[in-house]
């Protein structure tokens, strides 16, 4: 029976949202909100408790003790279609990482020359890491081996992935002891997709471990060459200014949403869009000129190096369109639903896909090579002005929102420490002291089933409440962006005392932006570092930090779920538990992980639940590690809030306050 469809302010946290998402209402549109409320979950597969692995079945194990066709039992079943969505999440940020190799390669030879190397400096880190000698050589010989040394890492005949050697000693013990450590990129994925054939592998916790190989060969490989890449070919990170929320969409000019992940294709588009020849034929369009924006995790690749705006995230993709301002929605792959071309229809929009592994039915296809990268992100930009005169009513929201995106590894480092001596060093010294109580990574998608961003928000705020630094990617990101999160203020409105005095010292927000879906890579990297730089332990499970995707929705995040619990992190999910149909399986990823690699993965819907177990998580850790007890009661008394709080005092009850009662002279 269909659900009772929700109201708008039900369906989102978001204001601007709650606006196009009432204006859809009135216009009788259809979005994937209207899908989800009229669709509900099959219990049997919500629970992985179907398998549909061969022509016996799909068989569903709904009874105890119940078994498939085949013999299979639940936990086998359990196990192995969690096991199958951790392989197709790794392969879709690896095959991400495989693209931008194959782009540095062409650089390299100089088949791409619409491209450079942004950071010759990322460029030799990568050489170090995969044995190419840096000595002597140009940058283009250079590039051209850590290309072909990349592309290896995702099939080479023997060896480990490189890049494991950046974990500390004792987590890549863990995984040579348990033989989890990932050898290739490809032959992790094809190697759990043949152990869940019909006839395999059935064990489930064997079926487990491969999960997490599976997930390691994602988090330290094809993420963290993506990472990497990325910013050898477009810059390294650092803090930009710039704004989010539907309310960017321009009025006045021809906008072009960019969607996806890639940003090989979304940074040439920034260039074409800058291009005087084109801005000139927007005006003669009578277009005042042309306006950027970016969807999902695009809208992190771009705003964070190039200060493009954000519209939104992945629910807000059909809501851009509902604006009617939008000429042309650019996208290339992942997170994109099919449901655009039917909303596009409804308006002037075109949707543009432009991936040889992404077509959608009904959208226009420019494929996208990198030999002619600035040629074609011209010809999208030419189409898109050639719709403006197209334009009908337009509902665009007032809801824009100022955001400080941009912490990449290297720059929290640099900010910690300055050119000379940046280190982790302060980071770690705030933690010991209990300053900052400890560190949450909230991560990942929104989804339609519940009200979206309201978990990433209220979770976000009670953290920085209470002295947790919040390190953020990919959609939870954006969430925090439009509540004021990424700014310095937010540490003087509404971090806890000890936090806000750091967050005051170094001048950060008290919610750090780290970049998109693959660069949950950079997580690991900056606690790897935390626990080189000592005082916390000397593995990535000894540290006070809780690891999160409340909202998620997409295999990706259960891949990154994995590969951050087999490094040793504590992971919290919400929504639902996929492997619920199976106590073991529940049991096993919780405190069998546990067990064996120091880190655990947990389904819980309850948000006070999550903020509970993950505050309870970094105080037992902080208590393991022999450090002082979270006391907030102990910090707060500098820094600028505490100066203007003083300055709003009488003089004499100011001095007092600052130097105490006048004690008599002797
Ligand atoms: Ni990541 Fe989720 Fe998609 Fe990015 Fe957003 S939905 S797992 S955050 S855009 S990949």
């Amino acid at each position: 029976m269909p659900k009772k469809a929700r109201t708008p302010e039900e369906r989102s946290a978001d204001q601007g949202s709650v606006d196009v998402l009432q204006y859809a209402c009135d216009l009788n549109c259809s979005t994937t909100f209207d899908r989800a409320d009229d669709m509900l979950p099959c219990p049997i597969g919500e629970k992985g408790q179907c398998c549909k692995h061969c022509a016996m079945g799909p068989c569903r194990l709904t009874k105890d003790g119940q078994v498939g066709v085949c013999g299979a039992t639940i936990d086998t079943v359990v196990a192995r279609n969690f096991a199958r969505m951790v392989a197709a999440g790794s392969s879709a940020h690896s095959d991400h990482g495989r693209g931008l190799a194959l782009t540095l390669l062409e650089v390299a030879e100089g088949t791409a020359t619409d491209y450079a190397i942004r950071d010759p400096e990322k460029l030799k880190e990568m050489a170090y890491y995969l044995d190419v000698p840096v000595e002597d050589r140009s940058l283009n010989e250079i590039a051209y081996d850590v290309a072909v040394k990349a592309l290896a890492e995702f099939g080479k005949p023997r060896g480990e992935l490189a890049y494991t050697r950046r974990a500390p000693a004792k987590r890549q013990k863990i995984w040579h002891d348990l033989k989890i450590t990932p050898r290739n990129i490809d032959r992790e994925v094809v190697e759990m997709m043949h152990r869940t054939h019909m006839g395999n592998d059935q064990d489930a916790v064997h079926i487990l471990d491969q999960a997490m190989r599976t997930g390691l060969a994602d988090g330290w490989g094809g993420s963290m060459l993506g990472t990497d890449i990325s910013d050898v070919l477009f810059g390294t990170p650092g803090p930009v200014q710039s704004e989010v929320g539907l309310g960017v969409l321009s009025p006045d000019e021809v906008n072009i949403v960019l969607h996806g992940h890639e940003p090989t294709l979304s940074e040439m588009v920034v260039v074409a869009a800058s291009d005087p020849e084109l801005i000139e034929y927007a005006k003669s369009k009578g277009a005042k000129g042309i306006a950027l924006s970016g969807l999902c995790c695009t809208a992190n690749e771009i705003i964070m190096r190039q200060g493009i705006p954000t519209a939104g995230n992945f629910l807000e993709q059909e809501l851009a369109i509902m604006t009617g301002a939008v000429e042309s929605m650019v996208v290339d792959v992942q997170c994109i639903m099919q449901g655009l071309v039917g909303v596009a229809k409804q308006f002037h929009t075109e949707v543009i896909t432009t991936s040889p592994k992404a077509k959608i039915t009904g959208a226009t296809h420019i494929e996208f090579e990198e030999g002619h990268a600035l040629e074609i992100a011209k010809g999208i930009v030419r189409r898109a002005i050639d719709r403006f005169p197209l334009r009908g009513k337009t509902f665009i929201p007032k809801d824009r929102h100022t955001t400080i995106p941009g912490f990449s590894h290297e720059y929290i480092d640099y900010a910690l420490g300055g050119l000379y001596r940046g280190s982790f060093r302060p980071l770690n010294d705030a933690i010991m002291a209990g300053r900052i109580r400890g560190v949450v990574a909230n991560i990942g998608c929104t989804n339609a089933r519940v009200q979206y961003e309201s978990m990433h928000r209220y979770l976000t705020e009670q953290f920085i409440k209470n002295d947790v630094l919040v390190v953020e990617t990919g959609c939870a990101s954006v969430a925090s962006e439009k509540q004021g999160f990424m700014t310095p203020e937010a540490a003087l409105s509404m971090a806890g005392p000890g936090l806000r005095e750091v967050c005051e010292t170094v001048g950060m927000s008290p919610v750090l932006h780290l970049g998109s879906c693959v660069d949950n890579s950079r997580i690991l990297t900056i606690l790897s570092q935390m626990a080189s730089e000592g005082g916390l332990g000397d593995d990535i499970s000894d540290i006070p930090a809780v690891g999160m995707a409340p909202e998620w929705m997409s295999e990706k995040a259960l891949s990154i779920a994995t590969y951050c619990v087999a490094s040793g992190a504590y992971v919290l999910m919400g929504i639902h538990n996929p492997v619920a149909g199976s106590e073991f399986v529940t049991e096993h990823i919780s405190k069998g992980w546990e067990a064996s690699v120091g880190g655990k993965l947990e389904f819980v819907t309850d948000v006070e639940e999550i903020l509970r177990r993950s505050l309870a998580h970094i105080d037992a850790k902080r208590a393991a590690l022999n450090l002082p007890a979270y006391d907030p009661s102990k910090w707060g008394h500098s820094g600028d809030a505490r100066m203007n709080e003083l300055l709003e005092l009488p003089l004499e009850e100011r001095i007092k306050s600052i130097y105490g009662a006048a004690q008599p002279a002797d």
